[in-house]
């Protein structure tokens, strides 16, 4: 099979929710040596999104968001491990924190920047879905991340980022940390406007930007 047939076939596997084939479609695009970030962002992501057309359009019903769902985890679960970690054991590795804001139970999407941020070296604290601002805003004091990666994909939960920004600047603690916003509704003006450094496009591009955050610390910049 070509690249591509593989990651047709774990797109089609996430769109027909095939809980029992996901673990060898994934497989076998392992062994066949197909980039794992690809497999996850060119195959199971696209599944994902016409999964949410077909819910928006009435072909779909909750029921079969939550098995797409479990479908994408079992996937990942097979995938995660073929991603090689980054950064280096001898120097402490710079932490980034990441959560689903609070009343938000989507995770798929956060659960694939966690895995990207430790591929890229970072030591991932992940708070999980459903997150409220007061924990979060403790664990960035307990752990002074350089990053905070706040995901939501409601159109409803999505202000609870701006709370979150309200919430570290009352506590002294905005200029401590970079904070970068992701999920479907967010968008680049929404970011700028509750006063975010940045909204990530997809996890990859949000990753490369955090990434950079890390080297300009670094460097001194
Ligand atoms: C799967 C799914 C669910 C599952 C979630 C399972 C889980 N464990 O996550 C379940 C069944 C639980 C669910 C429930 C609901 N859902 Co839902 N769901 C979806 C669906 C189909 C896919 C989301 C997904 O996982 N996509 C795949 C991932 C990989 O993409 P992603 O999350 O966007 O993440 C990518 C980027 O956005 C980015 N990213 C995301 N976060 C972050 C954060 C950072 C820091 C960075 C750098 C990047 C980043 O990186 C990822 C990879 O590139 C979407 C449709 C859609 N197209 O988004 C609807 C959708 C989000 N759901 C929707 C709705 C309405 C609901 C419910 C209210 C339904 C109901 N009537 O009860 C409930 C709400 C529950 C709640 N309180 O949260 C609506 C939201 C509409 C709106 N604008 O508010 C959508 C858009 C469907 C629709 N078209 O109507 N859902």
């Amino acid at each position: 099979m070509t690249d591509t047939r593989h990651l047709q076939a774990l797109r089609e596997a996430i769109l027909n929710m095939d809980l029992e084939g996901i673990g060898s479609v994934a497989q076998a695009a392992m062994d066949a040596g197909v980039d794992p970030k690809e497999a996850i962002t060119e195959g199971m992501v696209p599944g994902m999104v016409e999964v949410g057309q077909k819910f928006e359009e009435g072909e779909y019903f909750l029921s079969e968001l939550v098995v797409a769902g479990e479908v994408m985890k079992d996937g990942m679960a097979v995938i995660e491990p073929y991603l090689t970690a980054g950064g280096g054991d001898d120097e402490a590795k710079a932490k980034a924190i990441v959560a689903t804001v609070e009343g938000d139970y989507h995770d798929i999407g956060k659960n694939i920047v966690v895995t990207l941020l430790g591929v890229q070296g970072f030591d991932v604290i992940d708070l999980g879905m459903d997150v409220p601002t007061s924990k979060i805003v403790e664990e960035v004091r307990e752990h002074g991340p350089v990053v905070l990666g706040l995901s939501a994909l409601l159109s409803t939960t999505m202000a609870r980022m701006g709370e979150v920004i309200e919430a570290l600047k009352s506590a002294g603690l905005r200029d401590s940390v970079k904070v970068i916003v992701g999920g479907t509704p967010v968008t680049p003006a929404y970011a700028a406007s509750i006063g975010a450094d940045h909204c990530a496009l997809n996890a990859i591009e949000g990753v490369h930007k955090c990434a950079d955050w890390l080297g300009n610390l670094k460097e001194g910049r």
